[in-house]
């Protein structure tokens, strides 16, 4: 019986090692914009053994699984010492989230967890359920992690055990370890999730983008991507929520829509990462889309491309909550590559490259949402005619750049 349990166990621990050294590779891309990769860089089978087995013989002579993991995935992410780190929302089989960390020398393959999950503080209302961490490095130098905390709802009947209110948790750290639990954030909204920290003070105030919402799956008359300002972190209190990008009729936004990792500061504007939401005969399907804001007056969309950015393809598809893309983490690094944390269908996590350059060519000049069939054809006759007035001059020998000008293609 020992010797089949030491085979299994070195079974177990081969194929662990031979999953996480698995190389990813970059798929080409047919849109320009960005790269997938072939493997998801996060699974419940990432999980170490030594989570998930009790490793000894005597009290588990079966090797058997002791804290099954049902599934990894909305992670938010940092550069932290020169390794790419993610902290991912890992589900275990009583449904319950909790946060861990995982590093990468590249980025892109290679994730490992570090030993301990992340032990969150509670509040005085202790979390039933947390999940989807964005991770901030702020200019007020603390790495800020704000994530979603949900509890019963205390005035739900005892038949229903659904009920449930999700707020806004805000904890801070200086190495990703130790975390310092802050009270939760106060909105004029019953119910919020998907609260961001923007990484800069904004006129001496703490700002977040919101995602205000009647009630717990529905927005309701929750409109959109709010904004509001508070004073102090230690107790942050938002008295004035105003909606910066709206849900809309007959958009990939139109159930409803939430930002997703902190924004990124490029020299046109803020670069946001968000999902939209809307209704199908299949359910909910939920897109990423992109938009930007201006420098100077952060609330102010001036930017913002029709449609999804990405939609869930493939195994993407296929999970826990099908056809679900979400991403509330990604990486920009100092040479302008872009890597993007995204999860599918609540049960993996992959990554996708793209550029500063190729995301602000992308929300600079992709043509907005017309908002009407009429309006999206004549986009489409004009892109068809633009490239016919320019093949017909190529073919004269002359080239134009993006404002007109004549020239030869270098
Ligand atoms: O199941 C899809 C997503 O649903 C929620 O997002 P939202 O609040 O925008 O509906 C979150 O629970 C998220 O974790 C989940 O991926």
């Amino acid at each position: 019986m020992y010797k089949a349990f030491l085979k299994r166990l070195e079974q177990l621990e081969s194929s662990y090692e031979q999953l996480i050294r698995v190389p990813n590779e970059a798929m080409e891309s047919f849109n320009g914009i960005y790269r997938r990769y072939r493997h998801a860089v996060l699974t419940h089978q990432h999980t170490p053994i030594f989570w998930r087995y009790d490793l000894n013989y005597g009290t588990n002579p079966h090797l058997m699984e002791r804290f099954g993991i049902n599934a990894v995935f909305n992670a938010g992410a940092i550069k932290w010492k020169g390794k790419y780190m993610v902290i991912a929302r890992v589900e275990g089989l009583d449904r319950k989230s909790f946060f861990a960390v995982a590093e990468s020398d590249n980025g892109i393959d290679g994730f490992r967890f570090w030993d301990y999950p992340i032990q969150m503080p509670e509040t005085e209302i202790p979390d039933t359920n947390i999940y989807d961490m964005r991770v901030v490095q702020h200019e007020d130098g603390w790495v800020y992690g704000i994530f979603c905390t949900e509890r019963r709802d205390p005035r739900a009947p005892e038949a229903d055990q659904s009920a449930a209110i999700a707020q806004c948790g805000i904890a801070r750290t200086k190495d990703l370890v130790n975390w310092e639990r802050l009270p939760d954030l106060q909105t004029p909204s019953p119910q919020q999730r998907n609260v961001v920290l923007h990484p800069e003070l904004v006129n001496g105030q703490y700002a977040f983008y919101t995602r205000p919402q009647d009630g717990f799956i529905n927005a309701g008359s929750g409109g959109g991507i709010g904004f509001g300002l508070s004073k102090t972190i230690e107790q942050a209190i938002i008295t004035e929520e105003v909606v910066i990008d709206q849900k809309r009729y007959h958009t990939v936004y139109e159930a409803k829509n939430g930002l997703g990792p902190e924004p990124l500061k490029t020299s046109a504007g803020w670069l946001h990462m968000a999902h939209g939401v809307r209704h199908t005969a299949a359910g909910l399907r939920y897109v990423l889309y992109l938009f930007m804001t201006d420098l100077q007056d952060i609330t102010k969309v001036i930017y913002k491309p029709a449609g999804y950015f990405m939609a869930p393809e493939g195994e993407e598809r296929v999970g826990d909550v099908s056809n679900v893309l979400f991403c509330n983490g990604w990486i920009a690094d100092e040479d302008g590559k872009v890597f993007i944390y995204y999860a599918s269908s609540d049960t993996r996590l992959h990554v996708a490259t793209s550029t500063i350059e190729q995301l602000t060519d992308y929300v600079m000049h992709t043509p907005p949402d017309g908002l009407r069939s009429a309006s999206s054809a004549e986009t489409l006759v004009h892109i068809i005619e633009g490239n016919q007035s320019y093949l017909d001059q190529q073919s004269d020998g002359v080239t134009l750049d993006r404002e007109g000008t004549a020239g030869k293609i270098p």
